[in-house]
């Protein structure tokens, strides 16, 4: 039998039903859009949209959608809402939302999907509510009437951890205003080698870009680690002045630009920084004109390369670097295991380089020769513009180190590779009229089988995240973690583990995806 034809859906109820985010159409103005008035059909209704995981553009569309079909809208969640709808979130994520807010909200509120709204939309009047559109609170979540028949929902605020890797923390970040502060803030003290203050801002961008609602009030950062303090007075300023001065004068500093623009070169770090900049150095070409300075190998190939490496990688030339590594270790090493990491690994689109770990189940002495021989391959075929092998320093039994910022002793290569453009999906490629290729940084490391989940994990970032769990390992659970493997001091005795699951159970952890490790 043939299926029933479905009608079409009209215009804007195909962009309702749409449920990714909308393109964004360029805005007009600034001012907040006015909604114009409509009339008000159903009075009985008073519906609130979240705008949490749904985003402005398709809010603000459903909302106004929803107002010329007769419903009441509001703009706030208030007392009278009686229906809160919200996309891709559960009913408990609704409570939690509202419990940050701190937020009263009545016994009677329904939590319903948006599906529900477009159904409504559809019908032009209110459809029954089923059990598909309700939201559902996951147990645990409990909420009781005080007095007046209110509720404070729900009970307790939970309670944000103070490690990155007891949080959740996504690409959307919605805090971003102040992030971007604190990260100049931060790069600033590691400029300036103070440890203490790095910490400080580093840790406060990283919990807010945890959050999952914007922080519009410094009121709402009572009770959220690391924002207090310094951070605190921070976000204030940019609350009430729209931008803080303390920021300003980062930027218009002379050391700190100067740093900016020394370290953007690979293979400078902070030494060199401080060197050239005491020389009185404050552009590129005052320092690549100077026949008294000497550059290393890494440096000179980073003045080569230097246009191509600032401009960053995009996900298209990662996959591109990925099928030539995947080329070249298969050609040597048929069963090797390849795996992009770094932020990639994470879902970012762009990054400064392309890391990729790989291990072999069958531990062999080729494994040690692999590297090599794809870097004399890359070589002979004239895509590889720079090489640092850096020969593996493991040994098996050893305890791992207690230092959260070393890294490990794996054999491995810090490359620069010529990527044809040809090899790029060019639809996708940020490639240059004229240019056949472009310099790509990517990072190449050989592990042992049984390390891989702890050098996926260690490989994977992000530096804060890494830093959180080593942290985290060391302070609640007694134990040593760092790329090689898991030591637990009590018990004087290694866990093994094969997949990076496995390590958050032996820590306690719940466990965290790579997209959410984004700290
Ligand atoms: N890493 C770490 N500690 C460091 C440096 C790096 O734990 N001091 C880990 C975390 C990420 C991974 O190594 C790869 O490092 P990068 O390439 O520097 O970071 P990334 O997150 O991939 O950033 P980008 O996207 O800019 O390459
Ligand atoms: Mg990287």
């Amino acid at each position: 039998m043939a299926e029933p034809q479905q009608q079409p859906l009209p215009m804007d109820l195909q962009q309702a039903a749409c449920s990714g985010p909308l393109k964004k159409r360029p805005r007009q103005t600034d001012a907040p859009v006015a909604s114009t008035p409509h009339n008000i059909k159903f009075q009985d209704l008073v519906l609130f949209i979240l705008e949490k995981k749904m985003g402005t553009t398709r809010r603000t569309f459903l909302m106004e959608l929803a107002r010329r079909k007769g419903f009441r809208v509001e703009n706030e969640l208030s007392d009278s809402v009686t229906h809160i709808v919200a996309e891709n979130n559960s009913g408990s994520d609704v409570l939690e939302w509202l419990q940050v807010q701190k937020i009263k909200a009545s016994s009677q509120l329904e939590l319903l999907d948006v599906s529900w709204l477009i159904e409504c939309m559809g019908a032009g009047k209110p459809v029954e509510m089923t059990g598909k559109h309700q939201l559902v609170v996951e147990r645990g979540f409990s909420a009781s009437p005080d007095p007046g028949h209110q509720m404070t929902l729900p009970l307790p605020v939970k309670k944000i951890s103070p490690y990155s890797c007891q949080r959740r923390t996504t690409l959307n970040n919605q805090n971003q205003i102040f992030t971007d502060a604190f990260e100049v803030l931060a790069e600033d003290c590691e400029f300036r080698e103070n440890e203490m203050s790095y910490l400080v801002f580093a840790r406060a961008a990283s919990v807010l870009k945890s959050l999952p609602f914007t922080i519009i009030s410094v009121k709402e950062t009572e009770g959220i680690p690391w924002l207090q303090g310094k951070a605190r007075c921070v976000i204030e300023e940019i609350i009430e002045d729209g931008e803080s001065s303390e920021v300003n004068a980062v930027l218009n500093n002379e050391r700190y630009k100067s740093f900016k623009l020394f370290t953007s070169i690979f293979g400078v770090g902070l030494k060199t920084s401080e060197k050239w900049f005491r020389m009185g150095f404050r552009t590129l070409s005052q320092i690549q004109s100077n026949k008294s300075l000497k550059f290393t190998h890494m440096q000179k190939a980073g003045f080569l390369y230097y246009e191509d490496l600032v401009s960053r990688v995009a996900r298209a030339e990662a996959e591109a670097v990925s099928l030539l590594v995947q080329e070249a270790v298969w050609a040597f090493l048929p069963d090797a295991i390849i795996t992009m990491t770094g932020g990639f690994r994470r879902g970012k689109n762009v990054g400064h380089d392309v890391d990729f770990l790989i291990t072999s189940p069958e531990s062999t002495e080729d494994e040690e020769q692999l590297l090599p021989k794809v870097i004399n391959l890359w070589e002979k075929e004239g895509l590889l513009l720079y090489c640092d092998l850096v020969e593996s320093t493991f040994e098996k039994f050893r305890i791992p180190s207690r230092n959260v910022d070393t890294l490990d002793h794996f054999q491995k290569c810090f490359l620069i590779l010529k990527l044809p453009y040809e090899r790029v999906d060019s639809a996708k490629s940020s490639q240059q009229e004229g240019k056949t290729w472009k310099a790509i940084r990517v990072d190449l490391v050989m592990c042992p089988y049984q390390c891989y989940a702890f050098a996926l994990l260690g490989w994977t970032g992000s530096r804060q995240f890494e830093r959180d769990i080593r942290r985290y390992a060391s302070h609640e659970r007694k134990m040593i973690l760092d790329n090689h493997a898991l030591y637990d001091k009590t018990e004087r005795m290694f866990l093994p583990a094969e997949s990076e699951e496995e390590i958050f159970a032996h820590l306690g952890l719940d466990y965290i995806e790579p997209w959410e490790r984004n700290a």
